[in-house]
């Protein structure tokens, strides 16, 4: 059986999986799913995803796994993406973590509130608050870069000595940070990252907002 994927075009969570199955040339068929249109909140799609929510893979045995790092983690497995001693694993989770904690809840939302739902004006209290926590994440990931370059330990990346998944997780909103008011003017280790990661091959950039 061939892999799917049900996944929103312009949703960063769900472009981690298109870059890795892409990175890897593994064929997948993608189902578009749109939730602007609660397209994941009908009970068919419950069924597959108790959480009702994209991205979600179906395995070649039928099985499936939500969860954009899980599923990055799953494919990584056996391949570049994911190193093999133990401290750079832990690196590489424990910058996939603060991604789903520090970073995604204020790019994307901010992200989603300004690009995707047009809803500024409704949530303007909940859009403002997350700037400083945003740029305060976009630092610590300045900070990384910054001092990795001046360590000269090589190619700054997020965790592992090479491109992990840690960096597919953090570019999936970093690269789109603008499409949620977030300059990354004052970020040039950032901006660089980025430059390395559209150079991997079989790299894409989120194409719809
Ligand atoms: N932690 C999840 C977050 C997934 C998520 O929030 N997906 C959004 C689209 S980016 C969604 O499906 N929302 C549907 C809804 O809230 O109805 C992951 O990383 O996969």
């Amino acid at each position: 059986m061939q892999i799917k994927v049900w996944g929103m075009s312009s949703s960063g969570n769900c472009h981690k999986v298109k870059l890795i199955l892409d990175y890897l040339k593994i064929p997948y068929q993608w189902i578009e799913t749109d939730t602007r249109h609660k397209a994941t909140q009908t009970e068919e799609f419950r069924k597959m995803n108790a959480n009702a929510r994209v991205p979600l893979v179906q395995l070649e045995d039928g099985t499936y796994l939500p969860e954009s790092n899980a599923i990055l983690y799953y494919f990584a497995q056996g391949t570049a993406f994911w190193p093999q001693d133990k401290l750079s694993q832990a690196r590489v989770l424990q910058w996939m973590f603060f991604e789903q904690y520090d970073h995604e809840p204020r790019l994307a939302v901010n992200r989603a509130i300004q690009s995707i739902f047009n809803t500024i004006a409704e949530r303007r209290a909940e859009y403002d608050a997350n700037f400083p926590k945003g740029y305060k994440a976009l630092s610590v990931m300045e900070n990384h870069l910054r001092a990795t370059a001046e360590a000269g330990q090589g190619k700054p990346w997020f965790g592992a000595a090479s491109a992990s998944i840690a960096d597919i997780a953090l570019y999936a909103y970093t690269h789109v940070a603008d499409q949620g008011g977030f300059s990354l003017a004052d970020y040039p280790h950032i901006r660089a990252w980025l430059g390395e990661m559209e150079r991997l091959p079989g790299h894409s950039r989120m194409t719809a907002s």
